[in-house]
């Protein structure tokens, strides 16, 4: 059967307002995942990324129209939610033969709720979907029965039916490697500060996350590897094929199995690749050691990201990271003596925040002195535990579902936040992501730091880029 994936526009005005220079342009994975997985099982899967191809919704429905698709997979994150319906309905619109799929993180949340009110949806997908999207053409084959396909969500004489959970893969390998040349590769490059060099692209080595952060839409899955010559092989193809000279790994918790990270670099090194590419990856800081550092060095990484969320312990233990200040600056300064860059992820506006735990939240922040810091407001996603106690925290300012609200930019929007904690408004909020940005990045020593880092024309250029956009806002 022909079907096609789509990536609806991410854009929802917050990039289009910082300018379309410094957003990131991301691999698809989870429709390659899919795309890939039916190809293999002799289907014939496309997949168009309306963002990175600049494709307008009319542009779309021509393809669709000219296509002659059997069935058409809309991604679907909360933030994209309206972007995701707008292309249902009009696929429906245009032949209502068409089966029309869901799937993404928002459906994995929201499943009753999309399939209830999006007539335009037949299916919503729950979970892994390469599988469960193979049955369901099954099901258009009249090989199989709706009801008998597990982890999807459908209307049936009004009434919505959600099928049992289906049980993850265990052995992730079982997917075969995306198949990116579904896409036109040429097109994605990540955010400005992001990458050392280009190209650079997007890859997972493992999938799920065993802890238990109250903000996060992956907290509590099952942690599940690819396996090491897997992975080799996934970036033997990335820089044979593709000419990658760059590798974002984007794993929830990159390190979490400690030796099978560190046989993983003895891999890469075996393999020649620290001499072809640098890497980077994400992690959390109770997670590193000197050595384990010392070891991801040595096989090419350049950057670790870690999830900081606020300067005191009381606000890092509202949201249940489990772990502690001395822990995170530990990594911090482990990493800086090794000599890779670190990325933290800090959050303002957190459930029993107040301005002043803010002010305390910026400080650490130049305490602990990471090359890139980024500060998003605290948004209670739905699906997270966050969500489900967000009343307890704090007060929504807009329709709870309202999803395309949910943004954590919105200090450089116009909108108002979907929710703040309790004794904190929309503007003292956005003014503190606009200020902890600045205090952060305007300082003497950070800006000699990333003088001094100069070595290439490309680099002094997304500097450039990076800070303009932070000077006008
Ligand atoms: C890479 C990434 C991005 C990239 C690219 C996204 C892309 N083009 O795919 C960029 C940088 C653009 C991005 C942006 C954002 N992201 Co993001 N991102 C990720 C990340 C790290 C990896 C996604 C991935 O490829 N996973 C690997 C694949 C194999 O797994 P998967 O996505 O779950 O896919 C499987 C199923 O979900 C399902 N499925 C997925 N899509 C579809 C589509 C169809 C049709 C079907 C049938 C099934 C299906 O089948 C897949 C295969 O089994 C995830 C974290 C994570 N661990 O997943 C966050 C994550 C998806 N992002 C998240 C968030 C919050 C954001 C932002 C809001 C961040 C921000 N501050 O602005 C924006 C949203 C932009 C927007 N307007 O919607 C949340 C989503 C929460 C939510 N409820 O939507 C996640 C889960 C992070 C987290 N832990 O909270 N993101
Ligand atoms: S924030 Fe990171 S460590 Fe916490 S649950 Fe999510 S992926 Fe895991």
């Amino acid at each position: 059967m022909k079907i096609l994936f789509v990536m609806p526009s991410l854009d929802n005005g917050y990039w289009k307002k910082l300018g379309k220079k410094v957003g990131p342009k991301s691999e698809p994975l989870s429709l390659l995942y899919i795309a890939t997985f039916l190809n293999q099982s002799g289907h014939h899967a496309e997949v168009v990324d309306c963002e990175a191809e600049g494709i307008s919704l009319d542009e779309l429905e021509q393809k669709i129209q000219f296509g002659r698709y059997d069935a058409v997979g809309v991604a679907m994150l909360t933030a994209m939610y309206s972007q995701s319906v707008a292309v249902c309905k009009m696929v429906k619109k245009l032949d209502p033969k068409i089966k029309v799929v869901v799937g993404g993180s928002h459906a994995n949340l929201r499943p009753r709720e999309t399939a209830e009110k999006e007539e335009s949806i037949d299916v919503v997908t729950v979970g892994e979907a390469e599988q469960t999207f193979l049955e369901l053409l099954e099901v258009s084959q009249g090989k199989k029965e709706l009801k008998d396909v597990l982890g999807i969500a459908y209307r049936e004489n009004a009434v919505v039916v959600q099928t049992a959970e289906r049980a993850k893969v265990n052995d992730l390998d079982f997917f075969p490697i995306p198949d990116r040349s579904l896409i036109k590769m040429h097109l994605y490059r990540p955010s400005v500060s992001y990458y050392r060099r280009l190209p650079a692209y997007t890859m997972i080595t493992t999938r799920g996350c065993p802890y238990r952060c109250t903000f996060c839409a992956t907290a509590k899955t099952g942690y599940r590897v690819h396996s090491i010559p897997r992975v080799i092989e996934e970036m033997r193809v990335l820089i044979e094929d593709f000419g990658a000279k760059e590798i974002l790994i984007r794993d929830d918790t990159f390190t979490l199995q400690r030796e099978r990270t560190i046989k993983l670099c003895e891999a890469i090194i075996a393999a020649g690749f620290h001499k072809k590419i640098t890497w980077d990856c994400i992690t959390r800081a109770n997670l590193v050691d000197k050595e384990l550092l010392q070891k991801m060095k040595e096989a090419g990484c350049w950057g670790m990201h870690f999830g900081v969320e606020g300067g005191t312990q009381k606000l890092i233990d509202s949201v249940k990271k489990d772990t502690t200040l001395e822990i995170i600056k530990n990594a911090f300064t482990l990493c800086r003596e090794i000599g890779i860059e670190t990325r933290g992820y800090f959050m303002v506006g957190m459930p029993g925040s107040t301005p002043e735990d803010d002010f305390a939240t910026i400080e650490y922040a130049k305490d602990i002195d990471p090359d890139w810091a980024q500060f998003t407001i605290a948004t209670p996603y739905p699906g997270t535990e966050l969500f489900n106690e967000a009343e307890q925290w704090g007060t929504f300012h807009t329709d709870i579902s309202d999803w395309d609200k949910y943004l954590t930019w919105s200090g450089y929007g116009d909108t108002e936040l979907v929710w703040t904690a309790h004794g904190r408004s929309s503007e003292d909020v956005k003014a503190m992501q606009r200020k902890a940005m600045r205090e952060f990045y305007f300082r003497p020593k950070v800006i000699l730091r990333k003088v001094t880092n100069v070595d290439n024309l490309p680099i002094l250029r997304k500097y450039m880029t990076g800070a303009l956009v932070l000077a006008r806002s």
